[in-house]
């Protein structure tokens, strides 16, 4: 069985490790004496990644680790007895998605979108001559990426359309997809020196793209809106924030997640809860425990100089 390439948000075909021929004694079966006496079970399984960071790298971590994949499916081959080959290759999917999705988490580690997995039973217990039965299926990453929100202001020349661009850009931008766009939002300046009011706007994205890529794709943005960085807090045509990337943290000297400013600002609180009401932010203290973002809004102290223009609101790309 082969299932059709597995393209990348850029729409690349990804690259495959295939491990073929494992060949495990399991007890699965309906009958008897498929329990009581097992049979091989033979499994293929196909992971559709992207190998160049292990390539270039010539690091093992970057990608999946096809002897630590060989083990964690034998296990499962060898362990609990299930009715159904459909039952034991939905197993095996999901434990060659989760195992690399954990690798994933490392820093730098593989991306994989797809795993294919086919069981074979040879010695299915079908009284006439056949070489081979099969069961093969396809299991894609569920959110096709991980989920970021990201904070929009402007207050230098045409500020609504400046963000719309923006908008349009970030749907334009490989391994980016525009989920939801927020309200409009008009708000006193914070910080730095006098200067105009500011246009902000939430963005929620799904992307394939690392926190770091991500926020490449968001500076090359604000450059192509103009953008100079001269002030610290100084007025702005565009500037273009992570606030949150799928929980994850990170303190490099070029990227601080989740934003350090965004739980005390409404300019970004605000426009975020016209699309995610129940979105969280860590709190302060050690724990770090979630606190809803309509709380923390209450409490900003900007709040006050935040008003909803009579504008047209933003579009959301197709
Ligand atoms: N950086 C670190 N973490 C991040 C992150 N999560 N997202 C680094 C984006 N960038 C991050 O940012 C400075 C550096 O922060 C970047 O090089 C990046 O590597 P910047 O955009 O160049 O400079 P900035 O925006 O002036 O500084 P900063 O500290 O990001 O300011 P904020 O927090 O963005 O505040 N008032 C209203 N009403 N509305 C506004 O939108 N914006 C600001 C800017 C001030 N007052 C405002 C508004
Ligand atoms: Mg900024």
């Amino acid at each position: 069985m082969t299932f059709p390439a597995v393209v990348d948000g850029a729409g690349r075909v990804m690259d495959q490790i295939r491990l073929t021929g494992l060949t495990v004694r399991g007890y699965h079966g309906v009958f008897e004496q498929e329990r009581r006496d097992g049979q091989d079970f033979v499994v293929d399984v196909t992971v559709h990644l992207d190998t160049r960071p292990a390539a270039a790298t010539d690091d093992l971590t970057r990608t999946v680790n096809y002897a630590d994949l060989a083990e964690a499916l034998a296990g499962i081959v060898a362990g609990e007895p299930v009715d159904l080959i459909e039952t034991l290759a939905e197993r095996l999917a999901a434990r060659a998605l989760a195992s690399v999705a954990l690798e994933a988490k490392v820093p730098g580690g593989p991306r994989v979108d797809a795993v294919d997995v086919t069981v074979h039973k040879p010695s299915a217990p079908i009284p006439l001559t056949f070489s081979d039965v099969t069961v093969s299926v396809r299991r894609e990453r569920q959110d096709a990426g991980t989920r970021a929100v990201l904070a929009l202001g402007s207050n230098l020349g045409d500020r609504r359309e400046i963000l719309q661009s923006a908008v349009d850009a970030l749907a334009a931008a490989p391994g980016v997809r525009v989920v939801a766009v927020s309200a409009l939002v008009e708000t006193s300046p914070v910080g730095g020196p006098e200067q105009p009011d500011y246009l902000n706007a939430v963005v929620l994205v799904d992307t394939t793209l690392s926190s770091h890529e991500l926020l490449d794709t968001c500076q090359r943005i604000e450059r192509e809106h103009g953008r100079e960085r001269s002030v610290r807090w100084g007025p702005r045509t565009l500037d273009v924030d992570i606030v949150d990337h799928q929980g994850f943290t990170c303190s490099d000297d070029d990227l601080h997640l989740p934003h350090p400013h965004a739980a005390s600002r409404a300019f970004v609180l605000v426009p975020w809860l016209t699309v995610d009401p129940d979105a969280t932010l860590p709190g302060p203290g050690p724990e770090a425990l979630p606190v809803g973002i309509r709380t923390l809004a209450a409490c900003a102290p900007d709040l006050p100089g935040l008003r909803f223009p009579a504008l047209t609101p933003l579009r959301v790309p197709a």
